[in-house]
């Protein structure tokens, strides 16, 4: 599924549909070259409405989800445009409080997700949060106002305190992209959350797999939680350390870099093309921090040629692990994958 009929699908307002789902279906199949000119973001404005859940999974996690039976960790990407406003209306089918608190975009205190201002929603019950997003100006005093575009999550923040700590340690938190016009859209977005010591609440040595072809146009939403400060690191690829993860010209002074520390409620994100310079391969991301990374905090980029094959890369013998934990990585990456990429093909 392209992205465009993502979009229309899960930010199914009507507005929504009828402004986002036209205009670029032409250009879809032609995702998956950094040949051809990028597709980039439209002007927002528009208001979409959509539904979430927060659900207890069989395993005993807590997810959000667009579905009911469909909760995930993370929860499910959440894309904006400058000027979008965005209604949730999120029914909590725990059997304990819980809430939707995000970062980085505006909302009132009716919206805030906390228990404080009794924004959080009790076990059965619904509360529609509403984000809004704005476009950079100039103020009336004449001083420059950030917009509200940037690599962005939402979380939990009632169960367990009222910090939400017990939630977000078993999975309530999300990615959330807002993006400003004409910035490039991706081929696929991978969410990386280091949570305490787990890569998506995956254990250690189950870190999930991402998978991308040669030359997509592959953006990752890194996020923190927890209670451990952590050094994201990819191998073959690089990016710069702004806004969107990308030089914006000869002259762009920003930081090219491999890894970037983060801390609990950190977040930042990046666009790469897939073995840029460097080929297919299964190539690592981890924690940089050694003790980290010897414990399970690393997963791969699976870069495959245009034929789908993995040059070097056995599958059943993931990092070292045994075969049965092997192939339990296998199994757990993939199912990752799928949940993170079907809303794209
Ligand atoms: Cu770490």
């Amino acid at each position: 599924m392209d992205r465009r009929t993502f979009n229309r699908r899960v930010l199914a307002g009507g507005a929504a549909a009828a402004a986002t789902g036209v205009t670029s279906l032409s250009l879809a199949g032609e995702a998956g070259s950094a040949e051809t000119a990028p597709r980039t973001a439209p002007a927002g404005g528009e208001v979409r409405r959509i539904r979430m859940y927060a659900e207890k999974m069989p395993d005993g996690s807590l997810g959000y989800g667009f579905e009911k039976g469909k909760a995930s960790v993370p929860g499910p990407l959440i894309e904006l445009n400058e000027g979008d406003t965005l209604h949730i209306e999120f029914e909590n089918t725990t059997d304990v409080d819980a809430s939707l608190h995000v970062h980085g975009v505006d909302y009132d205190i009716a919206s805030d997700g906390t228990r404080m201002n009794r924004s959080h929603v009790e076990p059965g019950g619904t509360r529609t949060y509403t984000w809004r997003t704005h476009a950079p100006g100039r103020r009336k005093d004449g001083t420059w106002r950030a917009g509200s575009a940037g690599y962005w999550h939402y979380h939990d923040h009632v169960v367990g305190t009222d910090h939400g700590t017990g939630g977000i340690r078993k999975g309530l938190y999300g990615p959330l992209v807002v993006r400003r016009r004409g910035d490039v859209l991706p081929d696929r977005t991978f969410t990386i959350v280091f949570n305490d010591m787990t890569i998506n609440n995956k254990a250690a040595h189950l870190a999930p797999n991402f998978e991308a072809t040669v030359g997509e146009r592959v953006e990752v939403v890194m996020i923190t939680h927890g209670e451990y400060y952590h050094t994201f690191h990819i191998h073959g690829h690089r990016w710069a350390d702004n806004r969107t993860g990308a030089l914006t010209g000869p002259d762009d002074p920003s930081r090219v870099i491999d890894t970037k520390i983060c801390g609990p409620a950190d977040s930042f994100g990046f666009q790469i093309i897939a073995g840029e310079h460097v080929g297919a391969g299964a190539w690592m991301y981890h924690c940089h921090v050694q003790s980290h990374s010897d414990m399970g905090m690393a997963g791969l980029l699976l870069v495959a040629k245009t034929d789908g094959t993995v040059p070097g890369y056995e599958p059943h013998h993931v990092a070292g692990a045994g075969t049965a934990a092997g192939e339990k990585a296998d199994k757990a990456a993939g199912d990752d994958a799928d949940s993170a990429e079907k809303h794209r093909h």
